[in-house]
């Protein structure tokens, strides 16, 4: 298995921490470093026509993309521990909290956005961070009334089984830390995130714990 990948990218972040709960360790880490704007080399875009990681290719390919379809490809090769309740009405509120983040919030914030703003419509870069938090804060806030509110939640996002709603609110947390927004609005958030992060396999797929990745940012 190969996966293309950059330490900052919260897409890849969400598949790192699905194939450490899943026990596989890709043979090949292959970088796109998004600050380079490596994502749009031809040989690249190639892969993936998008430009933009996570890429992953398992054996002859073809090469799979958008984190959320490669964790449930993840999740129906390696059923071991599922991502998915079983429960149609929890498998469809998982998938609703996760597309949340990785459909609602994070496409907003993404680099290719950041930079359009900035080089077609000359955002400076605290107007951009301030676009870039709205959107994560916006998201937060939604996912605070649902987690908070629903009789469903537990030690995770759903009951006390890691699911792939959790894997997207870690990420999204690790975003709340790039764009400067205050976790701590969000209490049951902050609770299910740091359960997760006790998890070495969250912990260890971290943007800061990759190659390359700065002590802070
Ligand atoms: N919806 C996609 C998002 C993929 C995506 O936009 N990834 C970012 C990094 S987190 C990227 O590669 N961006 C390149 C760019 O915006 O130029 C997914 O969940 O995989």
């Amino acid at each position: 298995m190969k996966i293309f990948s950059f330490w900052r990218s919260l897409a890849t972040y969400r598949v790192r921490i699905a194939l450490s709960l899943k026990g596989i360790t890709p043979e090949e880490v292959i970088e796109v470093n998004l600050m380079k704007g490596h994502q749009r080399d031809p040989k690249f875009k190639a892969v993936n026509p998008m430009m933009a990681i996570p890429a992953l290719i398992d054996g002859e390919g073809p090469a799979l993309f958008e984190s959320l379809a490669i964790i449930e490809y993840l999740d129906e090769t390696h059923p071991r521990p599922p991502l998915l309740p079983t429960d149609p009405k929890a498998r469809a509120r998982v998938r609703g909290l996760a597309q949340i983040i990785a459909c609602d919030s994070h496409p907003l914030v993404v680099p290719r956005v950041r930079e359009y703003l900035a080089h077609e419509y000359k955002i400076d870069e605290a107007g951009v961070m301030k676009w870039a938090g709205h959107w994560v804060a916006t998201a937060l806030g939604a996912l605070e009334e649902h987690l908070s509110h629903g009789k469903e939640t537990g030690t995770y996002c759903q009951g006390d089984q890691i699911t792939i709603a959790d894997i997207c609110l870690a990420s999204q947390a690790a975003g709340a830390h790039f764009f400067k927004v205050d976790i701590n609005q969000y209490p049951t958030v902050k609770r299910i995130v740091e359960t997760c992060m006790k998890n070495e396999a969250f912990a260890k797929a971290h943007p800061l714990k990759q190659p390359g990745a700065p002590a802070a940012a």
